[in-house]
């Protein structure tokens, strides 16, 4: 079959059969369809036989969540599949190993990570992850320092932008991120409940309007590092002892500021469903300060760690000058709040949410979480300038959540 067509539980079976060796020829191979996201088809194929498995994902050629009337280069998943090889190699293996990428079918097969938890449903379910602050800032300085014009030789890092412009998918960004959160109108999606206080409080504000347009026009012209680009904690796979990141089809050469931020806002709006949602006060206190020190630790370890490894992997002659490591680091994570703002506004008021907001069942709870979740948000753009440690993210926290 050399033409594109949707893949089903049942044609995933022979297409899987056809494309590789992995099951025994004569294995009862059984699939299930578990994309939860905004744009694929995603199916886990396996054998129970055997107890072996493979994920494939199938790009479509339209938003999923739109219900098809919204159209989208189905070429991402070739930008995925790259940058999946790119980080395997760049981080030891923190992301799931790809057996092929089928360019027709716009459909790639990698390892399962079936004993492992999208990490926004393991919080949902108040699991604990104590090694993840270590293992997720190990992987965004490696995959974004080693990618960066203060390592890589400069011919080949400009190669590499040009291979990664991923036109459509960043509109989607500046659009669902930067610009639509901010208006009324376009595609977002408000509770009723809501839409006053978003009127009043986000869209009114000018001043708030102004920085988001600063962050904006960052995101759209600084081509630091080669990015994930998605990297919310639905994107992420977590179990007790280990970190998986999946999904980097928004990659492209942007602000590193941008995948610390999308880590660290997801966590506080975690924190945020968490306080509002639970009712005992001995178990409230416990996981919320569980988040707290994730919290603290992520953003921490982040940038210990990127300051620990300039020295050993810088090659720019003028990267070295004294002065340039700390105005270089202190920049990203100055941007980082303020893009964690920004994607706290998205997610509350946006096309795409997050159920940890949304499933918040008591309706004054969820109130409160929402337009908290707001107010927080502006903070954190605002006053990005002085929010540089985990400690002052917990601290404006504090302000508001209580
Ligand atoms: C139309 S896509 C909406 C969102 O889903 C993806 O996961 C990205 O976060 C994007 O902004
Ligand atoms: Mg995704």
């Amino acid at each position: 079959m050399d033409k594109y067509y949707e893949l089903d539980n049942e044609s995933i079976i022979t297409y899987i059969k056809e494309k590789m060796d992995f099951f025994e020829v004569d294995a009862k191979l059984e699939s299930r369809e578990i994309g939860d996201g905004n744009l694929n088809l995603v199916f886990r194929v396996s054998d129970p036989g055997s107890g072996k498995s493979i994920i494939a994902k199938q790009a479509l050629p339209y938003v999923r969540a739109s219900g098809g009337d919204w159209p989208l280069d189905i070429g991402r998943g070739e930008i995925e599949k790259r940058i999946l090889d790119i980080e395997y190699d760049l981080t030891g293996g923190e992301v799931p190993k790809v057996y092929f990428y089928d360019a027709v079918m716009c459909c790639m097969v990698m390892e399962d990570l079936s004993d492992y938890i999208i990490m926004r449903y393991g919080l949902l379910k108040y699991e604990k992850y104590p090694q993840f602050p270590e293992q997720i800032s190990d992987f965004i300085v490696k995959s974004l320092l080693l990618t960066s014009d203060v390592v890589m030789e400069h011919k080949q890092k400009k190669a590499y932008v040009k291979d990664f412009i991923n036109p459509e998918l960043c509109e989607i960004t500046e659009q669902l991120v930067y610009t639509e959160p901010f208006n009324v109108g376009a595609r977002n999606r408000l509770e009723d409940a809501i839409v006053d206080f978003h009127k009043e409080n986000i869209v009114a504000d000018q001043e708030l309007a102004l920085e988001v347009a600063k962050l904006k026009f960052d995101f759209m012209n600084n081509a630091q590092a080669l990015l994930h680009g998605d990297l919310h904690t639905g994107s992420i796979f977590v179990n007790k002892e280990s970190t998986k990141v999946i999904d980097p089809e928004f990659a492209f050469y942007g602000p590193i500021a941008y995948d610390l931020a999308c880590v660290f806002a997801n966590l506080i709006m975690n924190y945020i469903s968490a306080f509002y949602s639970l009712s005992d006060e001995v178990v409230r206190e416990d996981y919320c300060g569980y988040l707290r020190q994730t919290i603290t630790d992520t953003v921490d370890l982040t940038k210990k760690k990127f300051y620990n490894q300039w020295d050993g992997v810088v090659t720019d002659e003028m990267a070295q000058v004294p002065g340039f490591k700390e105005y270089y680091i202190e920049d990203i994570f100055v941007n980082a709040a303020g893009i964690v703002g920004c994607e706290m506004v998205r997610r509350t008021v946006g096309f795409a949410h997050v159920v940890d907001l949304d499933n918040i069942e008591d309706d004054q709870k969820r109130y409160a979480a929402k337009t908290n979740n707001l107010l927080l948000a502006k903070e954190y753009i605002k006053y990005r300038a002085s929010i540089v440690c985990g400690q002052d993210y917990i601290e404006q926290l504090d302000k508001i959540i209580k």
